[in-house]
């Protein structure tokens, strides 16, 4: 299986350990296609001293790489605690394509998820407290 794995990069590095968590669990189900988006050197100013491959790519080539890899995938998984351009853009387009799309929400006083996700009927929205709750709602949704 094929997984996308979608989670801010230049909306906010801040949950940027719980993403790489969360593909760690994620990888045993199969191929994470979106490792770079739990990486602890990619902060939201752009840095990439360490990830392959990625020095030198211009928006257009990220942009359309991901793309390429968002159609290719199974299942997508996003984390949506921390509002992201890039991953409200990426799940419109897996509603569009049809792909099967789990949203985690991690419950926070005083926030709540954008409508366009909570209200949309092609997205599997889920809200946990803990990543052993978030672990739970990846294993029923791809299972
Ligand atoms: O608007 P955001 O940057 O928060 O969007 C994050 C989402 O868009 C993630 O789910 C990624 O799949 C995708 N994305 C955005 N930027 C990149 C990127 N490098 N590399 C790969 N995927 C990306 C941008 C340069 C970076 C080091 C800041």
């Amino acid at each position: 299986m094929k997984i996308y794995f979608a989670g801010s990069i230049r909306g906010g590095r801040d949950d940027a350990p719980l993403y790489a968590r969360l593909i760690a669990h994620l990888a045993t189900f199969g191929e994470v296609l979106t490792e770079h988006v739990g990486a602890a050197d990619v902060t939201a100013a752009g840095e990439v001293p360490t990830i392959s491959g990625e020095e030198g790519m211009t928006d257009r080539e990220i942009h359309d790489r991901d793309l390429n890899w968002l159609e290719s995938s199974d299942a997508v998984v996003a984390e949506v605690t921390a509002p992201s351009l890039g991953v409200g853009y990426e799940l419109a387009l897996a509603v569009r394509e049809g792909k099967r799309a789990l949203c985690l929400f991690r419950l926070k006083e005083g926030t709540s998820l954008s409508a366009m996700i909570a209200g949309s009927p092609g997205l599997t929205v889920r809200e946990y407290g803990s990543f052993e709750e978030a672990c739970g709602h990846i294993d029923d949704f791809l299972r």
